[in-house]
């Protein structure tokens, strides 16, 4: 096992990957910017060092700053944690190629499911049920793009093959649009990921956001952990995930998570993943998969009882996983609350000095947070500030759980959405379980229109 690891992250992951390097005995270094140098996850590591300015740029994603911590600290592995650097492959090139393991997958994994046409490409190959579309990119002859939109049938959906996770889509519901749709993704493809590459599906109207959590080690053993449902999102930014998916049944579920697992032998995939599916009409289609831990991974963590950011370190290591499928078991229900500091209504962020906190307890909730009374949240990143977790043996004792841990939770001095997440307990299309991707705007949106005529 290593001996010492830098934390290339900041926030409650930093926190989260701190505590499981303490618990296998690793010591830690954590790198951070000036914005965050006071922050008390910084003083609980091993070692810290101070990477740049607050901006990401100059210094979350400075990738000679982290390289030179990782060598005048000494530490033998970096873990990326989520956004940032996670899954960039130039990076975790650069980290392999200066000596140190980069924790996560080998960077030409990164770089295949980085393009989601060669992404999609290896997932069929390998069993995995993909969104019917084109065959791989488009061509460039207008009557070529029309005649496979006219057998995909509309609405159609062009994509960014650089794009992923809701940048560079475009969707088209008639063969008049269809040309200059096209012309207009792949133009700000170009500029904004460099990949002018882009490709077609079927458009699905109203699906759900379901994921299948993943495991592999570099000795061709995978298993998967169950799905989250994902689908309770605005604006791409998930706000609550739960495990497992309302609604699904369980062999289905061991049936779509065993060709994840599958593709996971089949590419020789190293760490922890999620394979992302739009489920629509009882079906599974596979659309992107994430390289990196994921901000939700805690609902996994708790049904099945496997500290995921431990097993990315031990596969890391060189280790064989611990267990197989047959050893796994889902049990019970879990669901994840993102608390951001942002105005519950227009959703603006809301930085600024926690003047009272006082964090939720008791039976079946786990807290993930890097905040405290006289923390000052910082403007430059992301508005997340903790995730409330409540576990449970239904999935109503878990929502249960969850009313009274987020009527206990006190955040003063900025703003939170902790009032939506409450008013979303109580919601009775979220009490039933299984809404769609569109469900929260929507529901939004009709809040917004009786607050216009009244
Ligand atoms: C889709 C889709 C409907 N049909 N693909 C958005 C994020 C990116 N990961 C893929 N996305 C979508 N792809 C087809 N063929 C609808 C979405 C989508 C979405 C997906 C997951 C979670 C939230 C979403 C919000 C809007 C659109």
């Amino acid at each position: 096992m290593f001996g010492k690891v830098l934390i290339a992250n900041r926030g409650e992951i930093a926190l989260r990957i701190q505590r499981a390097c303490r618990e296998l005995g690793i010591k830690t270094v954590v790198v951070h910017s000036e914005a965050d140098r006071d922050a008390k996850y910084v003083k609980l590591a091993d070692e810290s060092v101070c990477i740049g300015p607050a901006p990401s740029s100059q210094s979350y994603l400075n990738v000679p700053a982290i390289i030179s911590a990782a060598e005048v600290t000494d530490a033998e592995a970096i873990h990326p944690g989520y956004g940032f650097l996670s899954e960039n492959a130039d990076f975790a090139e650069r980290v392999e190629k200066s000596g140190f393991v980069f924790i996560g997958p080998r960077p030409e994994t990164i770089r295949l499911m980085g393009d989601k046409v060669s992404a999609k490409d290896a997932m069929k190959a390998a069993g995995v049920p993909c969104v019917p579309g084109s065959d791989g990119a488009l061509p460039d002859d207008p009557k070529e793009i029309l005649r496979i939109a006219k057998t995909i049938g509309y609405p159609v959906i062009i994509k960014a093959a650089g794009g992923g996770g809701g940048r560079g889509m475009r969707v088209v519901h008639t063969e008049a649009a269809l040309i200059n749709a096209v012309t207009m993704t792949r133009t700000e493809a170009g500029s904004a990921f460099g990949n002018p590459t882009v490709y077609m599906e079927k458009y699905l109207e109203n699906p759900r956001h379901v994921e299948i959590q993943v495991l592999s080690d570099s000795h061709g053993n995978a298993v998967y952990l169950g799905e989250r449902d994902c689908s309770m999102q605005r604006r791409h930014q998930k706000i609550i995930e739960e495990a497992p998916a309302p609604g699904i049944a369980a062999r289905h579920i061991a049936r779509i998570g065993e060709r994840c697992a599958e593709a996971c032998r089949r590419i020789n995939y190293r760490g922890a993943g999620t394979f992302e599916f739009l489920f629509e009409n009882g079906e599974f289609y596979f659309i992107e998969m994430n390289t990196r831990v994921q901000v939700e991974h805690p609902v996994t963590e708790l049904i099945t009882g496997i500290d995921i950011v431990q097993e990315q370190i031990r596969v890391a290591a060189g280790d064989k996983l611990r267990f197989r499928q047959r050893d796994l078991n889902f049990r019970g229900h879990a669901i994840e609350c993102r608390i951001n500091a942002e105005d519950p209504y227009t959703f603006v962020p809301s930085p600024g000095r926690i003047s009272f906190y006082h964090p939720p307890g008791g039976p079946g909730i786990r807290v993930d947070s890097h905040i405290y009374q006289g923390y000052t949240v910082p403007s430059h990143y992301d508005s997340m500030v903790a995730k409330v977790i409540a576990y449970g043996d239904t999935r109503e004792q878990a929502i249960r759980r969850m009313r009274i841990a987020l009527s206990e939770m006190s955040i003063e001095g900025i703003k939170t959405n902790i009032a939506l997440h409450q008013e979303l307990m109580q919601d009775a299309r979220f009490v039933e379980g299984g809404t769609s991707i569109h469900y929260l705007e929507q529901k939004l949106a009709a809040r917004g229109e009786v607050k216009k005529n009244a």
